[in-house]
């Protein structure tokens, strides 16, 4: 993956003309496009490699089932061009590496502790655990909050030089300095784009508080 802005848009949006004409206003300013359940639902699969002629696309299917199930979707997803998928680790070592190997060249990122509120009550309890299977299993990275910089700082210490890409800026109320500062990559961001008057001025701004956010 490549991060140029440091920014990736999280395209939660159901209406496909709208998901692309936002896509199409951003793609200047976003290293790639997320995409989550409620777009492929409503567009299907084609869209993910609709937007792989954009650049890159990373699948969040939060993958959370056995090794087999697993690999059959990943392999879907690369199948239609995703350069990355998202996957969990509360399945087990055996399905994240089901997930590595299906996706093959494509990057694979194990989420570590859900961003909400509720993502303290169970994800965040094992989080270490599942940064260390991130790196056994040959992840790309790790989906760490940026709704708690404090803990995107103490998974740095675990993944190395490994991705970190954090949510919860914004919407969620994360903030993207707080959140670069801490050790992140990445910020993704959904809400406080498409859902903006404009929103390539949004996407715009976002990456001005980057460019003047200190590094890890
Ligand atoms: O809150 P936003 O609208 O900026 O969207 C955040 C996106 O990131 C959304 O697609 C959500 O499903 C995803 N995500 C989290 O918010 C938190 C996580 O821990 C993992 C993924």
């Amino acid at each position: 993956m490549r991060l140029r802005h440091r920014l990736l848009l999280a395209l939660d949006v159901s209406n496909v003309e709208r998901a692309r004409s936002v896509a199409q206003a951003v793609r200047g300013q976003v290293d790639g496009i997320k995409v989550n359940w409620p777009l492929i639902l409503s567009a299907g699969l084609g869209i993910v490699r609709e937007f792989a002629d954009l650049g890159y696309v990373l699948c969040d299917f939060k993958v959370a089932d056995i090794p087999n199930t697993n690999r059959l979707i990943v392999e879907e997803a690369v199948r239609a061009r995703a350069s990355g998928v998202i996957c969990h680790a509360f399945a087990g070592e055996d399905s994240v590496r089901a997930c590595v190997e299906a996706a093959g060249s494509a990057d694979v990122f194990v989420v570590t502790e859900l961003s909400h509120p509720g993502g303290q009550e169970y994800t965040a309890k094992f989080a270490e655990d599942f940064a260390r299977l991130a790196v056994r299993a040959g992840a790309a990275g790790i989906i760490a909050p940026a709704t708690r910089p404090d803990r995107i700082r103490a998974l740095r210490g675990i993944v190395g030089a490994r991705l970190i890409l954090a949510p919860g800026v914004g919407a969620q109320g994360g903030k993207v300095s707080d959140a670069i500062a801490a050790g992140a990559d990445a910020v993704i961001v959904g809400r406080t784009i498409y859902e903006a008057k404009d929103p390539a001025a949004a996407a715009r701004g976002i990456v001005d508080e980057l460019r003047s956010s200190a590094p890890k």
